[in-house]
């Protein structure tokens, strides 16, 4: 029972309550958060540091008419509970419940889809430049935290906001963290920001003190305003944004309701490009998430009592299994180097960076610069190893382009969480590599069906010239399986026969061999190609099996469009092969929600039991 948030309606509730009950308010969504995400995983720590933050924004601004703009979206859950959402909370992330990002088609307001970092600044610039084209008179918020900062994104629209003499108010969201502990010169800066409240102080004081002299003091304050010596630099905090055109306010405690509330109403009105220096502490209240941020991030259901995960799993994760080889054939080759855009966990990672912190390179939220970065690298011929999600390399598709295949540079992409992801919905699938990759001369691109294959595909792109991407699926799978060493361009056959071609990628082989028997069973002997490798693709097996069998399913983690599938039926088309029974599955033309990932490879069809009656259809043979 919650004395406030129980009958909370709408955030004008927020307006009856003075500070005191407000700071109760947050203690109880704190409580509400902790006990909802332990047993539906989420983004908690992120979350637990906005709740004052949050609620300030809401009592301070008239949303939706105000329009606000979560960076990641990631920490929207407090916005969600205090704008009607609440009794969402027990469906959150699952197939067909609340999301755990904004999402327009969710509420009026969430007034733009977020998900993939450093957007938020561009967008809300948008509005604001919309409602000043139309006459308007809406407030418009862009919410980023630190790390969403480093986005080059989000330092290109600094750049324009800055000049732009638009109102729009920036809060950045400081709390030192990105999903790991933050990197980079301005996370350098932050913190000398964060760490010289005597500056800022002076800075007020000397300004006060001026401006009581009449005339000279109005002149001297802008003089010294001016003035770009570097003692200015030193005594006036936040002179980088400054100089770029914002007005800078802070650092604040971004934990102190009454403050945040003073701060923003004195910036409400202020006119011209605005940024508020908020200090927040990740996991803000729970000690367990405070002292280990980077694993309160993204949490699955855990004891609230020990903060200990709930699920066990059997299996090491691709990114696991990944990370170790990569260690392994780094031991014996120092060319190797590892990049990461701010992964350097999720990636698996971790082990490598501190066994070789020389030849680990964290560069932030920057995956175009990752790219290109590596690029370099390889010029001056090293190895880089750049360890991605799916899809966040989506952001360097012109750097991929541009500076890595044009120059046939050898650079490896270990591509994670390719396919379906599950929870993290629309944002997150990693469903375009394959055709985005296979489209780039130059690119070699290889999708693994097991742990092993994984290992062999990697020792394979060490050795290889030119550009590699490995893609391979969140979760775990075997990596015991004796595998032979990769052949240029060869797929595998996994099983032998005449009634049909399957050709298959990645964990979809593994379901297709997990159906073997029950094939054999039903009287239905396919060829079963593992393509391993996407690009070059193994021509030759591919005609051979299809002329023999003269049917070809395709079943793929990935869109249809531009994937394993239509590359297959290029070789049929252009070997002129007549009346081949074919059938492409894989990703449909659409974004695909949320849910657990079996359930979304229910819904498009990729499941074992429906690609089982997908291949008795083809072959003509009825349910036993
Ligand atoms: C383009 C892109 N790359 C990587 C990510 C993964 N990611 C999600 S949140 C996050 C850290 C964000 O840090 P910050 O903006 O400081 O927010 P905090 O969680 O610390 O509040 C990262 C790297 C992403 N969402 N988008």
């Amino acid at each position: 029972m919650y004395k406030y948030l129980d009958d909370f309606k709408s955030p004008s509730d927020l307006k009856e309550l003075d500070n005191t009950s407000l700071t109760e308010l947050a203690g109880e969504i704190r409580d509400f958060l902790l006990k909802n995400i332990s047993k539906t995983g989420g983004h908690l720590a992120s979350n637990l540091g906005v709740v004052e933050l949050t609620i300030a924004l809401l009592y301070v601004f008239n949303f939706p008419k105000d329009k606000i703009v979560w960076d990641v979206g990631h920490q929207s859950y407090v916005y969600k509970i205090l704008t009607g959402r609440k009794d969402g909370f027990s469906t959150l992330r699952q197939l067909g419940g609340l999301s755990g990002f904004p999402k327009t088609h969710e509420s009026v307001y969430d007034m733009f889809e977020t998900g993939h970092s450093s957007t938020s600044i561009s967008a809300v610039l948008g509005m604001a430049r919309a409602r000043d084209l139309s006459g308007d008179k809406y407030k418009t918020i862009a919410v980023i935290g630190d790390g969403a900062l480093t986005g080059g994104i989000a330092l290109e629209a600094l750049n324009d906001a800055g000049r732009s003499d638009t109102d729009i108010l920036i809060i950045l969201n400081d709390n030192e963290m990105s999903i790991s502990q933050n990197v980079g010169g301005l996370s350098v800066y932050l913190s000398q920001l964060r760490t010289a409240p005597i500056y800022n102080k002076m800075k007020e004081d000397v300004k006060r003190k001026l401006k009581q002299v009449p005339v000279v003091g109005d002149r001297v304050t802008k003089t010294i305003e001016k003035a770009k010596d570097s003692i200015k630099y030193l005594v006036i905090p936040g002179m980088f944004f400054e100089d770029l055109g914002f007005t800078y306010l802070g650092p604040i405690d971004g934990h102190d309701i009454e403050s945040l509330k003073k701060i923003l109403e004195s910036a409400k009105d202020m006119k011209g490009p605005k940024i508020i220096h908020v200090i927040t502490k990740k996991g803000y209240g729970y000690s367990y998430a405070e002292m280990n941020p980077d694993k309160f991030h993204g949490v699955e259901p855990f004891d609230i009592n020990t903060g200990k995960v709930i699920e066990c799993h059997e299996g090491k994760t691709f990114s696991e299994i990944f990370g170790n080889e990569l260690v392994k054939i780094a031991e014996g080759n120092k060319k190797i180097i590892a990049v990461t855009a701010a992964m350097k966990d999720g990636t698996g990672l971790g082990e490598f960076s501190k066994r070789y912190p020389e030849r680990f390179f964290d560069v932030g939220i920057a995956e175009q610069h990752a790219v290109t970065m590596s690029a370099g690298l390889a010029t001056q011929g090293y190895i880089p190893v750049f360890a991605v999600y799916s899809t966040f390399l989506q952001r360097g598709f012109d750097q991929l382009i541009h500076d890595v295949c044009l120059q046939n540079l050898h650079v490896i992409f270990a591509v994670d969480r390719a396919g379906l992801v599950g929870q993290d919905g629309e944002t997150h699938h990693g469903v375009f590599d394959l055709s985005y990759l296979s489209m780039m001369p130059n690119m070699t691109v290889m999708s693994p069906m097991n742990g092993d294959e994984l290992k062999a595909m990697l020792r394979f792109a060490v050795d290889h010239d030119g550009p590699v991407a490995i893609r391979y699926p969140r979760g775990r799978t075997a990596d015991d399986i004796e595998t032979e060493e990769m052949i240029d361009g060869k797929g595998e056959l996994l099983s032998c026969g005449k009634d049909m071609t399957i050709l298959c990628e990645g964990v979809m082989s593994q379901t297709v061999a997990g159906i073997a028997d029950k094939l054999k069973a039903a009287d239905i002997h396919p060829d079963i190609i593992n393509a391993r490798f996407i690009k070059p693709i193994d021509r030759d097996l591919i005609v051979s099996s299809v002329k023999k069998t003269g049917k070809l399913l395709t079943i793929e983690n990935n869109v249809i469009q531009g994937g394993l599938g239509q590359a297959a039926l290029q070789i049929i088309a252009g070997e002129g092969m007549k009346n081949v029974n074919i059938k492409l599955l894989g990703i449909p033309d659409s974004f695909i929600t949320q849910g657990k990932q079996e359930e979304l490879y229910r819904s498009c069809g990729l499941d074992a039991d429906t690609i089982f009656r997908q291949i008795l259809e083809m072959a003509d043979k009825d349910e036993q």
